[in-house]
Order: C-alpha cells, then structure tokens, then sequence
C-alpha cells in the first residue's frame, strides 16, 4: 500500500483553505492508502507562538482531524514534537541543504519580510519539511500549492541524500487539488488565505459560526461587474470564490457558471454561504462532542507509537549510511 503523509501547524483556526488543500484530501486518502497525518507544532514554532495558545490550538486541530473524518484506526494521527526522530532527521538534512536553496524559498521571504528579527528556524523550515516526509519514505503529500516549492526541495534533498550515502528515499509526488489549490483572502485576491492573518474578516475558518460565515462571504470583495465567470486574470476575487464553491458544493466550473448566468453576485454568494455552512456545521458539531469527550490524548498517543516504528527506523538507516556509530 502506497504512503500517505502530511500535516498542518497549529498556529491559529484552520481555515477553508487548509480544509480544500489538505484536510479533505486526508480523509479521502485514508481509505486507499498507509496514512500518517501529523500536527506540526515544531513547524508551528517557527514564528512566535504563546504556550497557551500553542497548547489550545494543537488539541483543536487534533479534535478537527477527527471531526472532519479521518479515523484513527485507518491513519495515525501524531504530534510532531512526540516522535523525536523528526527533530533529529531536521538537523541531519539542514546540514545537506544549501543556503541558496533556502533563501530562494517564497514563503520564506513572504514571512520574513518587514520583520525586525527572524528566528533562524523560519529560514531553515524546508530541511524539516522534508524530514517529515522522507522518515516515512511517503509516496504522496497532499498539500495546497503554496507547499510545491518545499516539495521540490523535499526530491531534490531525497536524491542528493541517495546519490551521496546510497539509495535510501522514495520520490514523493504532491497530491493537489485540481481547482483551488491556492484558496486566497476574502479581501485581497492577490494574498494567500492564512489562518494567522490578523484579520478574520480575510479567512473563512471551519469553526466560524454559520452566520459568521455569512457575513464574510457577503462582505467578500468582488469587482464591479455582475458575470460569475472564472477568469482568474481578469476577476481574481470571483474566480477564488468559484473555486471555493466547486469543493463545497461539488460541482464543476462550468456548472457553476450556468447556474448564475445573468443573476449578478448576491444569488452566487448567499448560496456560497449555504453550501460551505452545510458542511461545516457537522463538523462543527462532532468537533464540540470531540473536545468535551477528551478523547484526543488516546488517539494521539497511540498516533506518535504507531509513528515512532516507522520514524525511528529510517532514522537508523539513515545514521548507519552516514556513517554515524549505530547500535
Ligand atoms: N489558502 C490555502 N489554499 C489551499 N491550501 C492551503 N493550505 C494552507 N493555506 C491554504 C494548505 O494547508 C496545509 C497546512 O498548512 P500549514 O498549516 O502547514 O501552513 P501554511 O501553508 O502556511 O498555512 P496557513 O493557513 O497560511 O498557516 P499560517 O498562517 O500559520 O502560515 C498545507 O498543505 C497547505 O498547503
């Protein structure tokens, strides 16, 4: 059976995006594929994180994992910073990554830029990235479109790894959606939707209470004209919309765009709201009986053992290759 691996940081509400990008590709993945689904708190901490939030927000994702589908005993669901070889593995593969290949890194200079300090952690995030990926020797990632450049180095690192110490990693391939990959801010089509803007009213996030929703998607700039039409060019705003709409109420761009010929943006956008509240709110309702069962220590638990076997033994080999004295 082929590998699964991925994971999201728990550095805010998760938004729509990471639920079209990743989460609702982790549950569909599961039923076909070894699938290891983590919580990457140690990616987290690349930019400040307060420890009480950091807490909170972890157990939060934890409990959406389950709460949007996947099952804890189809894939393992773990934290980052409970399977130690991922720390380990990191600092081996910084020391075969090189500084030009970091610094070429957009989201890198996306997060950096403007800032007075910058942890040295943001900078080498990649070389993590890419441990996290090959300790599993994953055949399949599935990210959004801002993780194809951590990706690509993610290979390049696997076959210099290979070509330097001996064939040893498999070559990941990303699982993107087809439409929506890169789902952008409500109100600024040019911008990445991210769950640490600042600014909710830019997010839709999966915990948002359905008239919250409502309002942000009213509120979700557009241009002036009236045509829902997807031409990403010429209208950003309602193209992402488009994109957001085909995942939440599975149907196609054209469908889509003959169902509002002639009917202007109110009609399109109220419906938008209806579709994404129509799947948000189950989730949202198991996540609140997830949270007050307590159930998400267990299952994180048994996520990092099961993690361990896997992580610990390509550790070793990659030690033994390196020439490392293993036992
Ligand atoms: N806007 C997006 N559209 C599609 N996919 C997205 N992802 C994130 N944003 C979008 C995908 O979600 C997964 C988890 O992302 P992450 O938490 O590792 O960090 P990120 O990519 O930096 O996501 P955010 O929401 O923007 O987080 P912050 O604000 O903390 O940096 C990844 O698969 C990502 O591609």
């Amino acid at each position: 059976m082929k590998r699964v691996l991925s994971g999201i940081q728990p550095s805010g509400q998760l938004t729509i995006g990471n639920y079209i990008g990743a989460l609702r590709n982790f549950v569909k993945l599961q039923h076909s594929h070894s699938c290891y689904f983590m919580i990457v708190d140690l990616h987290a901490i690349t930019v400040p994180q307060e420890p009480a939030a950091l807490k909170e927000q972890t157990e939060s994702v934890a409990a959406l994992y389950l709460a949007a589908g996947i099952d804890p005993a189809k894939a393992s669901i773990f934290l980052q910073s409970q399977v130690s070889a991922h720390a380990e593995l990191g600092w081996l593969l910084t020391t075969l990554t090189y500084m030009g290949e970091l610094e070429r890194m957009t989201q890198f200079k996306d997060k950096s830029s403007g800032k007075e300090s910058v942890g040295a952690g943001l900078f080498t995030y990649p070389s993590l990235m890419a441990a996290d990926i090959l300790l599993y020797k994953a055949d399949l990632i599935p990210v959004g479109d801002d993780q194809k450049q951590h990706l690509e180095l993610t290979r390049d690192l696997a076959v210099r790894f290979n070509n330097r110490f001996g064939e040893l990693f498999a070559m990941p391939e990303p699982y993107m959606p087809e439409i929506a990959g890169r789902v952008m801010s409500l109100d600024d089509a040019s911008k990445k939707m991210s769950k640490s803007n600042p600014n909710a009213a830019s997010f839709i996030a999966i915990l948002d209470e359905p008239d919250v929703i409502r309002k942000k998607l009213s509120r979700a700039v557009t241009d002036s004209g009236r045509e829902v039409k997807y031409d990403p060019q010429n209208k950003p705003e309602v193209s992402n919309l488009i994109g957001i709409y085909s995942h939440f109420a599975e149907l196609s761009v054209a469908e889509i765009e003959a169902k509002y010929e002639g009917q202007g943006y109110g009609p399109f956008k109220k419906e938008l709201a209806e579709h994404i509240v129509s799947v948000l709110e189950p989730i949202q309702q198991r996540y609140k009986e997830i949270r007050s069962s307590g159930a998400v220590h267990d299952v994180l638990k048994k996520g990092a053992e099961e993690a361990a076997i896997v992580a610990n033994e390509t550790l070793r080999e990659v030690k033994k290759l390196m020439g490392f004295l293993v036992n």
